[in-house]
């Protein structure tokens, strides 16, 4: 489907459609609710502008809720879902599970899901495998309080690199 094409249907769609057309970028309803209740968008550029301030800020149980769809950084997404082919797409530079990096972030998000509770985010395209590493090891030098807008932040920004896929 053209980009163009793809906001049209958007625009056009029933409203339970149109919000599942979103949750695989996003799975945070509010998020995709506002942005389905602010159609129609006149471009692809007014809807990621849309898509950002509908993410500022996020609730800690919003941040949570959304977590459970991402896997861990070197963890491909198993399955067919829209959501697993985005994660699969991003993480395809990470490297191989057999690099020193590789087990490096491995282990660092161990170290990391046993301090927050949570799995490690951060937006991957863009960053090689090194850079990723240097943030985790970076972030687990935050407090909770430090750390939880440094999630939002990713997963905004993962957000909006997804609805530019499916819309620029
Ligand atoms: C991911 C993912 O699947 N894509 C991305 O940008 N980040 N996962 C993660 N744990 O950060």
């Amino acid at each position: 489907m053209s980009p163009a094409h793809a906001l049209h249907v958007f625009n056009s769609a029933a409203r339970d459609e149109a919000i599942a057309s979103l949750r695989p970028c996003l799975d945070i309803p509010r998020w995709c609710e506002s942005l389905v209740d602010g159609r129609p968008y006149a471009s692809a550029g007014d809807l990621v502008a849309a898509a950002e301030v509908a993410a500022s800020p996020f609730t800690t149980a919003e941040v949570d809720g959304a977590l459970a769809q991402h896997p861990r950084i070197g963890e491909r997404a198993g399955g067919s879902s829209a959501e697993a082919r985005m994660s699969r797409a991003e993480q395809a530079g990470v490297g191989t599970p057999k690099t020193a990096v590789a087990a490096a972030l491995a282990e660092g998000n161990l170290a990391y899901e046993r301090r927050f509770g949570r799995v490690f985010l951060i937006r991957v395209a863009g960053r090689s495998a090194t850079e990723i590493l240097g943030a985790l090891n970076e972030r687990l030098g935050h407090t909770d309080d430090e750390e939880l807008p440094v999630v939002a932040e990713q997963l905004r920004q993962i957000a909006v690199l997804r609805l530019k896929g499916l819309f620029e």
